[in-house]
């Protein structure tokens, strides 16, 4: 790892497959980054087990979610790529830092209100301690920039009050890390419900595009993304949530401006766009489901990349978890 370059964290739980949110929102960031910082690329399961996951498919969406970070073209020769769990300095950091944050600014993060809806009359507590894991996951590793969808906005906020106020009762600790956020593509909305955010959870799988579905797939559910019934193809969210948002994946996938993609459509039904809109997300993706392909049939290799990933990953983390201990009071070890 260079010590000139500045560094990212990242992560995506594994609650579903990746979708072209996902994608477009956060993981096409890392690659275009990695080459200018030093990055940790994490899955985060712990994140994924703060709903009810069922092993078998946990196990199976890990692994494939490590293959779909390399499939997307992230290197782990380049990057430090690993699973939350298997280093155990996340879950202890976020104890920690559990420890100096409040109930109020837990329970009023957007998410956690969605979440804990959805969830009934017994909510898990995991709900609610989510943006303390994440603040140990970023702030172990000195991060100086964290590359996420919009919808991440508030968390990270939470971080950086963390990292700040950590650093006024002990002591300058942690670095208080900065936001990346995508000019495009930053917040993708569901097909079936484009008020709503896409999600790779949602249940209806037609709100949600993954990248691994086959063109086929990704050209029906274009097919059927809700949209309006004036047939213009026009950018206002307030109104057409839809067509903006088939809009604004098409242009984030081409890199087209909106208003030339607008002029080009003048006149043209519904029915053509949308056909226009899947096939550029076909386009988009293509090579990354060749490549998921080829990387799958090498389960020696992704087990070595993430076995390295999360001893490079545990030497920084202790680091940093050894200073916390000092500053907290902890009796001095040098384990
Ligand atoms: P879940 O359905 O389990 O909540 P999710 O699809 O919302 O999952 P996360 O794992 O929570 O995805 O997020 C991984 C990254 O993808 C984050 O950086 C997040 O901001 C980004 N992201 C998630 N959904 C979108 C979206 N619809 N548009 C753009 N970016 C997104
Ligand atoms: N909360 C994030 C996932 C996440 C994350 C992180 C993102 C967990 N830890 C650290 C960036 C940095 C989400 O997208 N739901």
């Amino acid at each position: 790892m260079s010590d000139e370059k500045k560094t990212i964290f990242s992560g995506i739980q594994p609650s579903g497959c990746v979708t072209i949110g996902n994608y477009l929102g956060a993981l096409r960031s890392w690659k275009n980054l990695q080459d200018d910082y030093n990055c940790y690329f994490c899955v985060v399961d712990l994140h994924a087990l703060t709903v009810k996951q069922d092993p078998a498919e946990m196990r199976r969406r890990c692994i494939e979610l490590y293959a779909e970070y390399i499939a997307c073209g992230l290197d782990p020769e380049k990057n430090v790529m690993f699973f939350q769990s298997h280093v155990p300095a996340h879950s202890e950091l976020s104890w920690l830092l559990t420890c100096i944050s409040y109930m109020g600014e837990m329970s009023r993060m957007t998410q956690f209100k969605e979440k804990s809806k959805k969830a009934g009359s017994n909510v898990g507590l995991g709900l609610l301690c989510y943006p303390v894991l994440m603040a140990a996951d970023i702030l172990l590793y000195n991060t100086d920039l964290v590359p996420v969808g919009a919808d991440q906005k508030q968390h990270l906020e939470l971080s950086r009050t963390l990292a700040a106020r950590f650093n006024n009762a002990y002591s300058d600790t942690f670095k208080v890390p900065e936001p990346y956020i995508p000019a495009n593509g930053a917040r993708i909305m569901s097909l079936t419900d484009p008020t709503s955010k896409m999600s790779k959870s949602a249940e209806n799988p037609n709100a949600y595009v993954s990248i691994l579905d086959e063109p086929d797939v990704i050209m029906k559910k274009f097919a059927r993304a809700v949209t309006d019934s004036d047939n213009k193809i026009v950018h206002d969210a307030q109104n057409k949530p839809g067509v903006t948002n088939l809009l604004e994946i098409y242009s984030a996938c081409t890199g087209e401006p909106i208003s030339s993609i607008e002029d080009a459509f003048a006149g043209k039904g519904y029915g053509d766009f949308k056909k226009a809109v899947g096939e550029a997300v076909v386009e988009t993706t293509q090579p990354i489901r060749d490549r998921f392909k080829t990387i799958m049939q090498d389960k020696a290799y992704i087990e070595k990349c993430y076995t390295e990933g999360a001893q490079k990953a545990s030497c920084t983390a202790n680091k940093t978890l050894a200073k916390v201990h000092r500053k907290m009071g902890l009796a001095p070890h040098k384990l």
